[in-house]
């Protein structure tokens, strides 16, 4: 027999399968958040979401391809549809409601979202704004948001070398070196492999190669806070904010990068 749902104070979206699958969330400030990410936005979002959490990558690939023939933008199904259904992936993965193989048939339907995304948000004419070099740090299999953020970092015109997953702090220097790369970008999902973003940059500064690089780092646990004790030049919350960490540490300003930037920071308050 179907459980007595509760009342929710929030506004509640027309899917039902949906709203089952966010009645998993029960924490007061994630229902809060969660219910914002699909407030006000278009059913089919609301469809793309509900089946990522499914992890039916037919239908998130048919609904992709839709959405985008409707004229909805690359950035809006990308956030509303297939980002917002892996926030409610997360939680019910944290709260072992589903198990590593869900979360990777979940991982496989975004993916085949981000086939279609991808090139819209890579087009770009412009000359490069200068080399990043990205990847998730040792020990650290998760890449999801890094591809997502070198995607955005491709679109805003970077020439972009991907290191893939669990990569030493040698592979980044060498990277670095090989590439003259103007900044390094590195990802962390875990909370155990965050210190190793620390570890790859006293290896550059072990090398004295420090100063050849501006570092900016990301990924769900990583904070501006830690950003700065362990000495990064700069911390983006999402891939928006990688891109304009990117541009604002190779000098581009537009007025909406913010300019912020750890080291700044750092300067600032010596
Ligand atoms: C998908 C996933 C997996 C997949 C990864 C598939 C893949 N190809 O990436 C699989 C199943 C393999 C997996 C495995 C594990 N996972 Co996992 N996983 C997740 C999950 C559900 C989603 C992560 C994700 O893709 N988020 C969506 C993207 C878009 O967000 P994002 O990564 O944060 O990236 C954004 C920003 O952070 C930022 N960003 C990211 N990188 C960078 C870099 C720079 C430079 C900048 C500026 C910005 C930036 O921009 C991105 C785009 O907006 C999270 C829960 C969650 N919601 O975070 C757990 C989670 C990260 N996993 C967790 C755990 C524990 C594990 C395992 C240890 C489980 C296990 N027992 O085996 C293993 C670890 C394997 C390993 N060695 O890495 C925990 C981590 C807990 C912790 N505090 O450390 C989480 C938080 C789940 C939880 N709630 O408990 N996982």
């Amino acid at each position: 027999m179907e459980a007595h749902l509760p009342e929710t104070p929030y506004m509640t979206t027309q899917h039902a399968g949906l709203e089952k699958e966010i009645r998993y969330v029960t924490k007061p400030f994630e229902v809060k958040h969660i219910r914002s990410l699909f407030e006000g936005t278009d059913p089919i979002m609301h469809e793309i979401a509900f089946n990522l959490i499914s992890g039916d990558q037919v239908e998130v690939d048919r609904l992709t391809r839709e959405a985008l023939a409707r004229g909805f933008e690359a950035n809006a199904v990308l956030d509303d549809g297939l980002i917002a259904g892996m926030a409610v992936v997360g939680i019910k993965f944290r709260d072992n409601i589903i198990f590593v193989p869900e979360v990777l048939i979940a991982a496989r339907a975004m993916k085949a979202g981000m086939a279609y995304i991808e090139p819209i948000l890579s087009e770009s004419g412009v000359e490069p704004v200068g080399t990043v070099i990205m990847g998730t740090v040792k020990g650290d299999l998760h890449d999801i948001g890094k591809n997502l953020c070198i995607m955005m970092l491709r679109g805003a015109g970077f020439v972009v070398h991907d290191l893939g997953v669990d990569t030493k702090p040698e592979e980044f220097i060498d990277a670095v070196l090989e590439h003259g790369a103007q900044v390094l970008g590195m990802s962390a999902l875990l909370t155990t492999t965050m210190p190793n973003m620390g570890r790859a940059i006293e290896a550059f500064e072990a090398e004295g190669l420090r100063e050849e690089v501006s570092i900016m780092v990301g990924g769900a646990p990583v904070t501006q806070e830690f950003a700065e004790d362990m000495g990064a030049d700069g911390y983006g919350k999402d891939a928006i904010a990688c891109v304009d960490m990117a541009r604002a540490l190779v000098g581009v300003r537009d007025g909406s990068a913010p300019l912020e930037t750890a080291a700044g920071a750092r300067e600032a308050s010596s």
